[in-house]
């Protein structure tokens, strides 16, 4: 399998597997991948997600082997992002074990949580080839971390290391490479503790309300406030804080 995906209890593990190419992102894997993504949105029994690599890589971009310059791309065959239209309310996980490059850097972009083994490595070089980043990085990058520092990277197409880019604010933690799916896995259960449609309900306000005026993302947070005080989660979540026990939720 170019993408594998693993189901444990409540939180699903995609992993890409071309270590060969360092998981550079094929036109199969972009699809494969959106086909897990979607999986996972739409399976009720998961609630949070982890996206990795298989080998040295997390991914190494958009595979350079399958462009064709001079060809239009059809964008209407394949999914522009994995992610473009999803609304994938429920947190995405990036364990980054090894390059982020490209393409890779943009699924990190995408991500809610990133945690980096000591050996990642951080960059936009679709520059070197001509290009510029294709999938994201020009309009998300400047918006997560200052204007200078994702001018570097676009700009000048180099790399940074797991240490670098903790401390401009691109990821959650870097941890010892053994230690990296361990972390994303606590990260992961911590989520799964929360009550699961308040934990995308917030998601949801802060993606869609990103691009919205504060007027309408507190309206959107009221309304999303509003579903919530009705669910069965809450009674639950209220119900067991006086009981002095841990709340069952049901995504309720
Ligand atoms: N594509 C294809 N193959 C790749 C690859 C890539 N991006 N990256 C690595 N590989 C392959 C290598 O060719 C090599 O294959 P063989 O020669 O063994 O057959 C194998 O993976 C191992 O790589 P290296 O031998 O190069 O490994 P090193 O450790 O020496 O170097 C490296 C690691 C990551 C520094 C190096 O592999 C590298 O620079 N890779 C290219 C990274 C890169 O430039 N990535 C950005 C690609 S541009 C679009 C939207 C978005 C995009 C495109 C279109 N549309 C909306 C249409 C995105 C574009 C990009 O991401």
């Amino acid at each position: 399998m170019i993408v594998n995906y693993e189901k444990d209890g409540r939180v699903a593990i995609i992993t890409m597997n071309r270590p060969e190419a360092l998981n550079a992102m094929s036109f199969e894997l972009q699809q494969e991948l959106h086909s897990r993504l979607v999986d996972f949105r739409d399976d009720p029994e998961l609630w949070v997600a982890i996206l990795t690599g298989t080998g040295k890589a997390f991914c190494a971009g958009a595979d350079i082997k399958e462009m064709e310059p001079g060809k239009p791309v059809n964008l209407s065959s394949l999914p522009a992002t994995p992610m473009r239209g999803l609304n994938l309310w429920k947190p995405l996980i990036a364990a980054v074990n090894g390059w982020a490059l490209g393409a890779g850097m943009e699924l990190v972009l995408i991500s809610d949580i990133r945690i980096a083994s000591e050996k990642a490595r951080f960059g936009l070089p679709e520059v070197n080839v001509g290009l510029i980043p294709g999938m994201g990085g020009t309009g998300r990058l400047p918006r997560m971390i200052p204007w200078c520092k994702a001018a570097e990277l676009v700009l000048t197409g180099k790399p940074i290391d797991a240490s670098e880019a903790y401390r401009i604010g691109l990821i959650n933690t870097v941890v010892p490479a053994e230690q990296l799916m361990t972390t994303a896995k606590d990260w992961a259960n911590t989520m799964c503790q929360a009550g699961p449609l308040a934990v995308r309900a917030a998601k949801e306000a802060m993606v869609r309300g990103y691009n919205m005026t504060l007027s309408e993302a507190l309206q959107l947070e009221q309304s999303l406030h509003s579903f919530l005080s009705n669910t069965e989660d809450f009674a639950e979540g209220t119900k067991a804080f006086k009981e002095k026990r841990k709340p069952v939720f049901k995504a309720k």
